[in-house]
């Protein structure tokens, strides 16, 4: 646990990052304010970046305040010279009716394709809008007109009409972090117009992958009926024109290679196989969510090791599951849910006293994370639905040098650029099950080539890639770009084009 102190100095910084959470969940002491680092995919990625900008970060920091304590009022505090965090505060039921309500409970199964899983409310909605505008007050005193406001996912979706009302012409960006559902799904959301008028103030929109971005467009052409430049990747909003694009987060490559190499954490992956015993080591790393696909990887794994008994006693499966949205019934329910497959399946196949499935449900360091990736033979990453998925990406860092197999599902962004990893479809446990056994037996040469190819992939399209796009993307002056073409409003094809 780190200890923030406040900030006195204020300077101005060119980039504010806006997200629902930051780096850290933070609680009051008697020592003062006490952070505990956050785990998720959208804090590894924008925390190097913010980092090396120097930037400012906006976000809840999990605290709870009154009405009055809460409104327009932030905290300024400062972890290292490298960046500023303004703490935005919120009211509890604030939180249950935007983060719990209408993020978690609405749009997160609604852009991941479970649309039984939504619940559409009106108070949960009027949350939303109460937390967006507090958000944008925050943003608008601690940033100056020309400051670059880059805001992240589907959180806050409201902010760019509502900074740009208050400061017309305003820069600001969105990065989308989660699928764009299609246009049939999105537009059941009571709520969708609204959500695209907010969105139509930024500059820029981007996107993991070109899938999400053609749904994204067609949403806007059916909603709203502005021309739209398929092509190039054009809105010709209300407002402005936008530019969208799809631009793949990467990872920081260079700390997941330097992890691998620490003499530390190869010493600790060596303990861990030691203490596994096993012949082959098969890990998957998640968020414990229902998109994670998680249940049905056990069950692809019993179907395994009931159809081929010789790997009975050869074979270990880690599973790390991070906690994750605690306080949501339907997660809780999920961790029982896999904790009883869990025991079925060891109950089962535990033979001489090997035990089939080590499960630990709680995050671990950074190095304890590298030093699992080092340790296993394989990560099998199969979610039902994911924007990306960063963690085939860290794997394949760890496992650069050659060793190691990705099982990846189609239906994770990252399948898009990680096109040398066996795939699996994660509905079909055969299949799931066929592929593991494929890559258990992978020919050496084969599998170095495939790994080789995918470090090279990873490597190449790192976080100072992805940043580096974000920023040609977002500082090109779209005012410059012309009429659409006359067929704009019936939509060509995308391309990669339209991404610089
Ligand atoms: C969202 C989108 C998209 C995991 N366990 C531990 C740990 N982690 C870190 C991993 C990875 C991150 O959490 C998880 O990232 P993912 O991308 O896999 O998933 P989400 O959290 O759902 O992220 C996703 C992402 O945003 C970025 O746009 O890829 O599709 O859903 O970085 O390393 N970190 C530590 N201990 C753990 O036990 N320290």
């Amino acid at each position: 646990m780190d200890l923030l102190k406040p900030l006195k100095l204020n300077p101005r910084g060119g980039l504010t990052v806006v997200s629902n959470r930051g780096p850290y969940t933070f609680r009051k002491t008697a020592r003062g304010i006490q952070a505990t680092p956050s785990v998720s995919g959208l804090v590894s990625a924008i925390q190097p970046v913010i980092e090396q900008i120097h930037g400012r970060w906006v976000a809840w920091g999990g605290r709870y305040g009154t009405e009055e304590e809460t409104l327009g009022r932030s905290l300024t505090l400062q972890k290292t010279d490298k960046w500023l965090f303004h703490e935005v505060m919120l009211t509890e039921p604030e939180t249950a009716g935007y983060y719990e309500g209408m993020c978690n409970g609405c749009l997160w199964p609604l852009c991941h394709n479970f649309i039984e899983k939504s619940v559409f409310d009106e108070e949960m909605w009027g949350s939303y809008r109460r937390v967006n505008r507090k958000f944008a007050e925050v943003v608008l005193q601690t940033t100056g007109p020309g400051d670059m406001i880059w805001v992240q996912d589907f959180h806050l979706a409201l902010l760019p009409g509502y900074i740009c009302r208050q400061r017309p012409g305003a820069r600001v960006s969105v990065f989308w972090h989660i699928p764009f559902p299609p246009p049939e799904i999105f537009t059941v959301l009571p709520w969708a117009k609204e959500i695209i008028k907010g969105l139509l103030n930024c500059e820029f929109i981007g996107f993991h992958t070109e899938g999400y971005v053609r749904n994204f467009l067609l949403s806007v052409r059916e909603i709203y009926g502005v021309a739209i430049d398929f092509a190039r990747g054009l809105i010709f909003g209300p407002e402005r024109i936008v530019r969208v694009g799809a631009v793949p987060i990467g990872i920081d490559c260079r700390e997941f290679e330097n992890l691998a190499a620490q003499p530390g954490v190869i010493r600790k992956a060596a303990g861990i196989r030691s203490s596994i015993g096993g012949d082959y080591v098969i890990i998957s790393v998640d968020r414990l969510d229902y998109t994670k696909g998680i249940p049905e990887r056990l069950q692809a794994l019993e179907y395994l090791l009931e159809s081929r008994p010789e790997y009975k006693g050869k074979l270990t499966f880690v599973q790390i599951a991070v906690p994750s949205r605690t306080d949501v019934a339907a997660y809780r329910r999920l961790r029982r849910q896999i904790e009883e497959i869990v025991g079925r399946i060891n109950g089962k196949y535990t033979k001489n006293f090997h035990v089939p499935i080590r499960y630990l449900f709680k995050p671990l360091s950074r190095e304890d994370l590298a030093a699992h990736y080092l340790a296993a033979d394989m990560a099998v990453v199969t979610p039902l639905k994911d924007g990306l998925n960063l963690v085939a990406k860290e794997y394949v860092a760890v496992k650069s040098g050659g060793g190691g197999v990705l099982i990846l599902s189609p239906f994770a962004g990252a399948a898009v650029q990680l096109t040398e990893a066996l795939t699996a479809n994660p509905y079909n446990l055969r299949e799931m099950a066929n592929q593991i056994v494929a890559g258990i037996e992978l020919d050496v040469t084969e599998k170095k080539r495939r790994m080789l190819a995918l470090a090279r992939s990873v490597r190449e399209e790192d976080i100072n890639w992805w940043w580096q796009k974000i920023q040609q993307n977002w500082l090109i002056d779209s005012e410059t770009v012309g009429e659409p073409p006359p067929d704009s409003s019936i939509g060509g094809m995308l391309t990669r084009g339209a991404v610089l």
